[in-house]
């Protein structure tokens, strides 16, 4: 999702070449206004940073690191808002928030990938409130929602108040003890006085610990002007920019920073619940600047993996023991993380790969569903050690799971080989192995 900004990125370094050399980072900073206005940056802000990282990287000399040290940091500075960051529970329970934003740009959605998020990483008890009495079929959207991620929700449908609504969530939320209170509301097309005429009202009746605001990034400059006018209208605590996933530009993330001035909280990066990511600056220069986000990849594995399975895991794979009981496992967990593109970005030096990869939909791939076919059909002695597998019982498998025998002798092997690629790469000297592969694959990358 940040693909574009870190192939710009990586385009404008390698302009520069020479050690002190003015003309080969004027090059480079060249390349990089272009990178960046062709990611819907605002022109001020593009300016801005230029006239920084030029003067930076002449302060220490030119040369590749101090020009990349420069970019770093000056990134990190427009990022970098005073505010909270990530979620911030109140001092005392529930912590309520209010979610705004136009029509269409995600509220409901986010509304569900927060509620997910709270419940399995923050282990926290969350109501959803119902506040959007505008379209019809708000509400029933919203239960769908929460009856799939199992979170309660507050909704009154006699009721065509959202001030009524609200009120009588937060008692309930009071007397049955939640951690967290959402409330879900109305979006319009554009701003007008009639939303925010509601929204004040339901603002003053919910009285919550933040305001976030659900930009839609597809609309680029939109969403920024939008996004202030919601600032100074209502109030507004935190910034999620939803779609990011998308065919967005990325740059309106730094626009949203650096114009709105309220911290960016979170990033929603495609349509499942667990598509939402903490937007914290640092982590996010280092994937703007090709570097992954371990961080945030234990993060995000935490929450489906528990540590014991994850260092059982290890454990085999270092023996070369991973086997398609373990297969499928993981499967099922890679399901719980999300979308396997967002994953990849997060891996250090796997960026570029990202791209390479097409989403890969764990659910209807064709490879893993013969994969799937063809374990289905084994003994759990025969999945332990395929090696057990001869050929009469590979032929009666390949009956069973509608496979041709050539088609099971070849993932048979498939499995065997990346079995031992990962005991390979698991060793000590392993990750630098992938990591040199990786590298050579992508022809070049950022200097380390
Ligand atoms: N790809 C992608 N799609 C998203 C994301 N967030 C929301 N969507 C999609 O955007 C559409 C609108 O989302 P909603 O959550 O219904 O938006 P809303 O703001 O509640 O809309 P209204 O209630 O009509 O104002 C839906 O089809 C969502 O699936 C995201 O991060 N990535
Ligand atoms: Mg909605």
């Amino acid at each position: 999702m940040f693909e574009t900004l870190t192939d710009s990125f990586t385009a404008a370094i390698k302009k520069i070449r020479f050690h002190d050399d003015e003309k080969a980072l004027k090059k480079a900073l060249q390349e990089l206004k272009k990178a960046l206005l062709k990611a819907d940056v605002h022109h001020k802000v593009v300016k801005e940073l230029i006239v920084k990282v030029e003067y930076d990287t002449k302060a220490s000399g030119i040369g590749k690191d101090q020009f990349l040290e420069a970019l770093r940091n000056t990134l990190y500075e427009i990022l970098e808002v005073r505010g909270n960051q990530g979620f911030v529970f109140a001092p005392n329970p529930p912590t309520v928030i209010l979610m705004t934003g136009l029509q269409g740009s995600g509220k409901t959605t986010t509304t569900g990938k927060l509620a997910t998020y709270l419940k399995h990483q923050k282990k926290k008890k969350v109501l959803v409130v119902a506040a959007d009495l505008q379209r019809l079929a708000a509400v029933e959207q919203l239960r769908q929602i929460t009856e799939k991620i199992e979170v309660d929700l507050y909704s009154d449908e006699t009721n065509s108040d959202p001030v009524v609504v609200v009120q009588s969530a937060l008692v309930k939320a009071a007397t049955s003890l939640y951690d967290v209170v959402l409330i879900d509301t109305a979006g319009r097309l554009a701003i007008d006085e009639a939303l925010m005429q509601q929204l004040q009202e339901v603002k003053e009746a919910a009285s919550p610990d933040e305001i976030f605001y659900v930009a839609d990034s597809l609309t680029g400059q939109d969403a920024v002007r939008t996004a202030q006018s919601f600032r100074e209208k209502i109030g507004i605590d935190g910034v999620i920019l939803s779609k990011y996933d998308g065919d967005s530009k990325g740059g309106v993330a730094l626009g949203i920073a650096s114009q709105v001035e309220v911290p960016l909280r979170f990033i929603g990066s495609g349509e499942k619940m667990e598509d939402l990511e903490v937007f914290l600056p640092e982590r996010i220069v280092n994937r703007l600047m090709g570097l992954g986000d371990v961080e945030g990849l234990a993060e995000k594995t935490a929450g489906v993996i528990d540590e014991k399975t994850a260092k059982e895991l290890t454990k085999k794979i270092k023996k070369g023991k991973f086997n398609f009981n373990d297969f499928l496992e993981q499967i099922e967990s890679m399901k719980k993380m999300g979308s396997m593109k967002s994953l990849m970005g997060m891996i250090p030096g796997m960026g570029a790969m990202s791209k390479a990869m097409k989403d890969f939909d764990l659910d209807n791939s064709q490879e893993l569903n013969q994969i799937k076919a063809l374990v289905s059909s084994m003994t759990p002695k025969e999945r332990e050690d395929p090696d057990l597998l001869n050929n009469s019982r590979k032929q009666r498998i390949a009956k069973g799971c509608g496979l041709s025998q050539m088609e099971v002798n070849k993932i048979l092997k498939q499995f065997k080989n990346a079995s031992k690629m990962a005991k390979r790469f698991s060793g000590k000297k392993g990750m630098k192995d992938l990591q040199n592969m990786m590298t050579q694959m992508q022809g070049g990358g950022f200097p380390r």
